[in-house]
């Protein structure tokens, strides 16, 4: 049985980007595959958090992933602060990738240049190799991820390659796959950027952003020049995002959506897609706010995953450790 392995970083509230790019699809996996979902808060401190914060975001995702229908009887969630093996991996693997195949991180790229200082730090620089680590350690054959982590995947897959030349068959070669719809979903006030959740406000909606606010945001978002809709990721961003976002609410066909609005205006677009995510987010709110009540049961959800996740992972640990002589 293949093993699926992704994680979403409790870095800030999830988006909606963070939903129809990753957190949908996850749920259709269970069952044909070993799955493996974890919430990577060791990852989120390559930008200062406030501990308060982070500690209620990592129960918030974790609650949100039962919510999307992951269920702890079929798949492992854990947070990887609760399996220490993630950061020895990540130290064994830091001698196996250069400091140029980091510097070619389009991601790191980005970042370090919008932090200034802050976006200085070696954990920052390092995350990709955590990230093979985390990969690596379960066996993964696939890693569900947006177009934004892809060139992340190829890096672990060429650390394992470089390995296994080394020391023999030890890693798996993972694969990044990409949801049919929403891979990346672009910000509102800017749709030649990613959305993010350490963003503006403005830039994006948050799965718990109150539904009066919703509506607001999708009115303001930016459109492109002519008032014709149509998809066209080059010649229009703006509109080819929205028509994407609301793919991903409606599970129509963009083909479908596009027919519909013949003749319309993006005024209807946006005030009709903004009435559809209200729907679709009140009904995901209302089950997220009940499982998110019962912290303890998230508590015994992490404890239970993380106990699970930490045999496997100490496991392909011991094998490294005696393949490179490390007592
Ligand atoms: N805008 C997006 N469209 C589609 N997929 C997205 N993902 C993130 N943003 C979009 C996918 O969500 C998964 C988890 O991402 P993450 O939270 O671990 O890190 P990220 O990609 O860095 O997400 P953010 O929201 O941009 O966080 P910050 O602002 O903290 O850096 C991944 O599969 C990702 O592709």
């Amino acid at each position: 049985m293949k093993t699926v392995f992704s994680g979403l970083k409790p870095s800030g509230d999830m988006t909606i980007g963070n939903y129809l790019g990753a957190m949908k699809h996850w749920p259709d996996q269970q069952g044909s595959a070993r799955t493996i979902f974890f919430v990577p808060n060791a990852h989120a401190i390559t930008v200062r958090q406030d501990p308060v914060q982070l500690k209620k975001r990592t129960y918030d995702l974790v609650a949100w992933l039962l919510t999307v229908g992951l269920d702890p009887e079929k798949s492992i969630i854990l947070v990887q602060s609760r399996v220490s093996a993630h950061a020895e991996m990540c130290w064994i693997l830091d001698n196996y990738v250069t400091m140029g195949e980091l510097s070619r991180m389009t991601e790191y790229k980005d970042k370090s240049q919008k932090l200034g200082p802050e976006g200085q730090l070696v954990g920052l620089f390092n995350y990709p190799v955590l990230m093979a680590a985390d990969i690596l350690l379960y066996s993964s054959n696939e890693v569900p991820v947006g177009e934004d982590q892809r060139q992340h995947i190829e890096l672990a897959r060429t650390i394992a390659e470089r390995f296994n030349k080394l020391y023999g068959e030890t890693f798996v070669l993972p694969v990044a796959t990409m949801p049919a719809s929403g891979a990346r979903i672009k910000r509102l006030d800017d749709p030649s950027k990613k959305m993010s959740k350490s963003d503006h406000p403005d830039s994006f909606i948050m799965l718990q952003e109150p539904l009066d606010s919703i509506k607001a945001k999708f009115k303001k978002a930016v459109t492109d020049s002519d008032n014709t809709i149509k998809y066209d990721k080059t010649l229009k961003p703006a509109v080819s995002n929205l028509l994407e976002i609301y793919s991903g609410f409606s599970e129509e066909s963009i083909d479908v959506i596009v027919d519909r609005y013949t003749n319309k205006g993006y005024g209807e677009l946006k005030t009709d897609l903004g009435e559809l995510v209200v729907e679709k987010l009140s009904t995901l709110q209302l089950a997220f706010n009940k499982i998110r009540a019962d912290e303890q049961n998230l508590e015994r959800v992490i404890s239970e995953g993380s106990e699970k996740a930490a045999e496997i992972a100490n496991k392909k640990l011991s094998e490294v450790k005696e393949k490179l002589g490390l007592l």
